[in-house]
């Protein structure tokens, strides 16, 4: 049996702004367009001994990877949320590629010197992910969210976090994103690489808009998937403890504990809107049809079905 994990990490940052550096600029890299900080680690990386009962949480970035952490750390409590409301969601799930300068820690670190079960973080696409993951079989849960909405929200995160490229005006950004020229790709490629991948591997692959529209039905799946049968009570807390408005407020789960110089909530805050469709609100009606086009030109499998409104 394996122990509950004790705490790793705490609330407080380490290292001052200084060492921090600045926002970094894409290179690619196997094919891929990423941060020099994780080429810099990709030996590590890719050679990361995962173990059995690892759970990897895979995502393309803002497709609603820190809800999903809140969930699969409550589920794996089983609903007693003490140390979900003690330790940095960073701390609880590391993640994988973060390498940003001493002293802060890297993802590696973090993950090497975490008891098991450790879940950990990726947005790696499904071909990039360390092989150990699938030697030991770990259980993979994968989200994603409509990509008009995905692209909003990593738009208002690149404004806010100081370390990727700043976003440009969101028309310049609108077409970099849609030509996949953002930190880890193509949107299209990774929900559709991953959505391919499950019917080899051990993922469950979810909807950011299916966990709004029924957070209890989703957090009864992903229990099953588990291996956790949870009552309704105990469902029904999760639901209260990952809802967007309690999340907004943990400052476990809302970065806040990070300083300014890392993540500008001034900016924009990382729980910022939490909505299926608010798109509608920064799409023009030109990008809208860009954007269907390329849906329709590169979605081409009818099994994988996207809602961009409720
Ligand atoms: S990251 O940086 O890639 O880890 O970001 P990620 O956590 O994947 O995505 C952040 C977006 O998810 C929203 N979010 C939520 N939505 C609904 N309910 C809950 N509980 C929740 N928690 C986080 C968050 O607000 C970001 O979306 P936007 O659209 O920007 O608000």
């Amino acid at each position: 049996m394996s122990q509950p994990a004790p705490e790793v990490g705490s609330p407080e940052p380490v290292g001052e702004e200084s060492e921090f550096g600045g926002r970094e600029e894409i290179v690619l890299w196997e094919g891929l367009p990423l941060m020099p900080s994780v080429v810099r680690c990709w030996d590590g990386i890719q050679n990361f001994a995962a173990r059995p009962d690892d759970i990897l949480i895979a995502t393309y970035p803002k497709a609603g990877t820190t809800w999903v952490v809140e969930m699969v750390d409550a589920v794996l409590a089983e609903g007693d949320m003490s140390r979900c409301l003690r330790i940095p969601t960073f701390n609880r799930a590391p993640f994988l590629e973060l390498n940003p300068l001493p002293p802060f820690p890297s993802g590696l670190q973090l993950l090497q010197s975490m008891p098991s079960p450790r879940l950990v973080k990726t947005h790696f696409p499904v071909h990039l992910v360390p092989q150990s993951f699938w030697d030991n079989d770990c259980k993979v849960v994968y989200v994603a969210r409509n990509g008009k909405d995905n692209m909003v929200s990593y738009f208002h995160f690149q404004r806010m976090n100081q370390k990727l490229p700043e976003p440009g005006t969101w028309d310049e950004y609108f077409t970099a994103s849609l030509n996949g020229q953002v930190s880890w790709g193509s949107w299209f490629d990774h929900v559709t690489g991953w959505w391919k991948a499950k019917e080899k591997r051990n993922i469950l692959y979810l909807f950011y808009e299916d966990m709004k529209e029924d957070p209890a039905r989703e957090i009864t799946r992903l229990a099953k998937f588990l291996g956790k049968g949870l009552d309704q009570a105990v469902i029904d807390r999760i639901v209260d403890h990952t809802s967007f408005s309690s999340m907004k407020d943990n400052p476990m789960t809302n970065y806040t504990v990070l300083p300014s110089f890392v993540f500008n909530h001034s900016v924009s805050p990382f729980m910022r809107k939490g909505e299926v469709g608010s798109w509608k609100t920064q799409f023009t009606v030109s990008q809208n049809e860009r954007f269907d086009e390329e849906y329709r030109r590169r979605m081409t499998d009818p099994s994988l079905i996207f809602r961009t409104e409720l």
